[in-house]
């Protein structure tokens, strides 16, 4: 008796959920929400899947980015577990360059904090080890773009969707500093302030952020190479993006890091 042809796979079919969401990123068409279908171990699976279907097209792994790190986040969305995701060199953007809102579901934009790590991160790094490769921080923005119907997600779902993750730029470096919470950020949009908040928003200090990812990374994660990024969260709600606007974000002390959209009109 082989086993191929008579033993039904248990569960559902993470890699068929995977091609589901990666072709929804593709071609830009919302999908139905999975719902309950998933537990969070098997949308962690799904994650993973997706990454290796991006390697597979010859995209490189260039950091990781945390969610629902700041209650105006989780208040946003309904969603209160930190969850984590991946990032590629496809979804990097240059800092002060051009972006096309073509091929895009339903951007929105949030402002953020970035960690530099420089040396590879294993997947079991301990906090120390994780603590004392960050190299530099930087502000950054990130868009998110889920791939389900009306923006909307449990928590299970936007795991498997790589928490939503579209694009991400990171502004001009400067040196790790431990002296990072109660930073004014600002998003602004055609120079009008979009959004405001506190790096403190993002667990009490972006600090946190590293312990977090430490976990996450034991949990869930492959490791990364050296020179890779972390976003450790949006501290404000995230907001529509638009063509034809100029959004930057500042965090106070810092830096600033800047967009232009372009592109017709929704
Ligand atoms: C999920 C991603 C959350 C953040 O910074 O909190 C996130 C979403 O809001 O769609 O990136
Ligand atoms: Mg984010």
């Amino acid at each position: 008796m082989t086993a191929a042809n008579t033993i039904q796979p248990a569960g559902p079919d993470i890699a068929g959920a995977a091609r589901e969401l990666d072709r929804a990123e593709r071609e830009a068409t919302a999908i139905p929400q999975f719902g309950d279908t998933l537990s969070l171990e098997q949308a962690y699976a799904v994650q993973a899947e997706l990454l290796t279907l991006r390697l597979a097209r010859g995209e490189r792994l260039t950091g990781a980015k945390l969610g629902f790190t700041s209650k105006a986040k989780m208040a946003q969305m309904g969603v209160s577990e930190v969850i984590v995701g991946f990032l590629t060199d496809r979804m990097h953007v240059a800092h002060g360059s051009s972006l096309l809102l073509e091929g895009f579901v339903h951007p929105r934009i949030e402002p953020e904090i970035a960690f530099r790590f420089n040396r590879t991160v294993e997947p079991g790094a301990s906090a120390e080890e994780i603590i004392s490769s960050v190299d530099a921080v930087a502000p950054a923005l990130e868009i998110i773009d889920s791939r389900y119907r009306d923006f909307s997600f449990s928590l299970a779902d936007v795991v498997a969707d790589n928490t939503s993750a579209s694009r991400y730029l990171v502004g001009e470096w400067t040196d790790f500093t431990t002296d990072l919470a109660d930073r004014a950020v600002t998003m602004l949009i055609d120079g009008a302030v979009a959004e405001t908040g506190t790096t403190s928003a993002i667990l009490g200090d972006p600090l946190h952020a590293l312990e977090a990812f430490t976990r996450m990374n034991a949990r869930y994660g492959s490791g990364l190479p050296a020179g890779a990024v972390l976003l450790a969260g949006a501290a404000t709600a995230a907001v529509g993006l638009q063509p034809g606007s100029t959004v930057s974000a500042v965090v106070a002390g810092i830096g600033t890091v800047e967009l232009e959209t372009k592109g017709m009109p929704a």
